[in-house]
């Protein structure tokens, strides 16, 4: 990203350490005033959202998390110079895509981490490391035709699209070997490895199990393997983690489980964390407890469009979007990889790609055509919603309890947010969308 920013001279355009605290739509003008922090006002036809799905952490709220008398930090806002924790002793409270990304690296330095899970996740090797360079000439000969595959794979991989058997319909040798085959390939490939993973509980439980025999087999101790190992929802239904060494960091003496179900997080000392089987002294806390997604940082900043109805008011029920694109009431308000679009289900920077590609031909379109302003019908929106929601509740996915259902965030309304549909599938709908003319949303030239 550094690089595209460079390469396109693209930083003077950008407004560093600038937060919006407003955004009004003005309907005499039919234009937007964002006002900043600071106190500026900034008059604008088109507002595009690009503010993050994972981008506003939640604040931890423990009990005597005050008194703490050393260093915390948050996962979501990690200091960039880095923090050393030779010799320290660290607890981690969360055990998702975050903590399983840093509990390898602080153990490598910490003298002591206690990991405090509440629920377990699933995780995959990353199997990251210097790519081949015959890897990157294959891909490069390719470039074009390895874009455009992507462009219309299910999740914005290459490896993304399911295979087409069912796991459900293959001998037992062939499943294992396929998962084999796939745990070997790392990441993402895992989840993909039959193309009823997402839908069967039957073909999810094969799955389930084969995450917990790996589990099984990298962690020593049969009981914290136990405790490591999701039971009560499917597999891949919360993010799925991808890991470097996670499961075989509980193998060094100096790291140490600590299940919250069986022993409940109590309070925060001034020395430690206190769970109700005892009290743990640390040198420092890391919280890797997670985000507002997808709509938290919308909802922070004071969005009001036609008759000064709020973004807020009118997803007090969930979010509500044609396309994941547009709310109707707010015009030419555009939300990039908003609710309602395939989103965090996906390869974000194919997705973000996608909607700037899809937003710049609007607005050519409009300058073309003489056009003030756009906005979804109530019907179209209505629609859409009803389709996600559908998508979604074809899949085991609502069944968790995760931030993609805003589950992680208290009083939160449960919605699956990201459209399940596929992003080749959501780019083929969008474009014809543009194509009819911007089906389903009304048009309207300068008064
Ligand atoms: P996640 O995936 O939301 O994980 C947060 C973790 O923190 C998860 O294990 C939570 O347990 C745990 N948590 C949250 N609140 C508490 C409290 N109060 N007590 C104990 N444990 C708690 O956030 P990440 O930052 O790891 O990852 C977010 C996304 O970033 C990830 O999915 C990728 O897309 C990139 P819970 O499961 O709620 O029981």
């Amino acid at each position: 990203l550094n690089h595209v920013a460079d390469r396109f001279d693209l930083r003077p355009d950008i407004r560093f350490d600038t937060r919006i605290a407003s955004a009004h739509f003005d309907e005499a003008k039919g234009r937007w005033a964002v006002r900043t922090e600071a106190g500026e006002t900034i008059d604008a036809k088109f507002c595009v959202a690009a503010t993050g799905c994972l981008s506003v952490p939640n604040e931890p709220n423990f009990k005597g998390q005050e008194t703490f008398k050393g260093p915390t930090y948050h996962t979501g806002r990690w200091p960039h110079e880095g923090v050393d924790f030779t010799g320290k002793r660290v607890a981690v409270i969360g055990t998702g895509s975050s903590a399983i990304q840093s509990i390898p690296q602080i153990a490598k330095q910490a003298a002591q981490v206690y990991v405090f899970q509440r629920t377990p996740n699933y995780s995959v090797p990353a199997h990251n490391g210097p790519i081949d360079i015959s890897v990157a000439e294959a891909w490069l000969a390719n470039r074009d035709e390895n874009r455009q595959l992507q462009k219309m794979s299910s999740a914005g991989f290459l490896f993304s699209n399911p295979r087409e058997e069912l796991a459900t319909q293959v001998g037992d040798n062939e499943r294992r070997k396929v998962f084999e085959e796939r745990w070997a390939q790392g990441g993402f490939s895992v989840q993909a490895s039959f193309a009823d993973l997402s839908v069967d509980p039957a073909a999810n439980a094969m799955a389930a199990e084969f995450a917990a025999s790996k589990i099984r087999e990298i962690v020593k101790d049969p009981a914290v393997a136990d405790k490591l190992t999701p039971k009560d929802y499917p597999f891949g239904t919360k993010r799925l983690c991808v890991d470097t060494g996670y499961y075989e960091v509980f193998n060094q003496p100096h790291v140490q489980l600590i299940d919250l179900k069986e022993t409940p997080l109590d309070t925060i000392t001034a020395t430690g964390v206190k769970t109700t089987g005892g009290e743990f002294e640390v040198d420092a806390i890391v919280f890797a407890i997670g985000f507002d997604a997808m709509t938290g940082a919308l909802s922070k900043i004071d969005i009001q469009g036609r008759g000064g109805e709020t973004l807020k008011a009118a997803w007090a029920e969930g979010p509500k979007s044609y396309l994941g694109l547009m709310v109707s009431g707010f015009p030419n308000l555009f939300t990039v990889t908003g609710p309602g679009s395939p989103s965090v289900l996906s390869n974000m920077i194919v997705s973000i790609e996608q909607h700037v590609d899809w937003l710049a031909d609007l607005m050519g379109f409009m300058t073309l055509n003489g056009l003030a302003t756009i906005e979804p019908t109530a019907d179209s929106q209505n629609a859409w919603v009803d389709h996600v929601n559908e998508a979604a509740n074809h899949t085991l996915y609502p069944v968790a309890n995760s931030w993609y259902l805003g589950a992680n965030v208290p009083g939160k309304p449960r919605v699956f947010m990201p459209y399940i549909g596929g992003v080749g599938a959501y780019r083929t709908l969008c474009d014809a969308v543009a194509a009819n003319g911007y089906m389903g949303f009304k048009l309207r030239p300068a008064a």
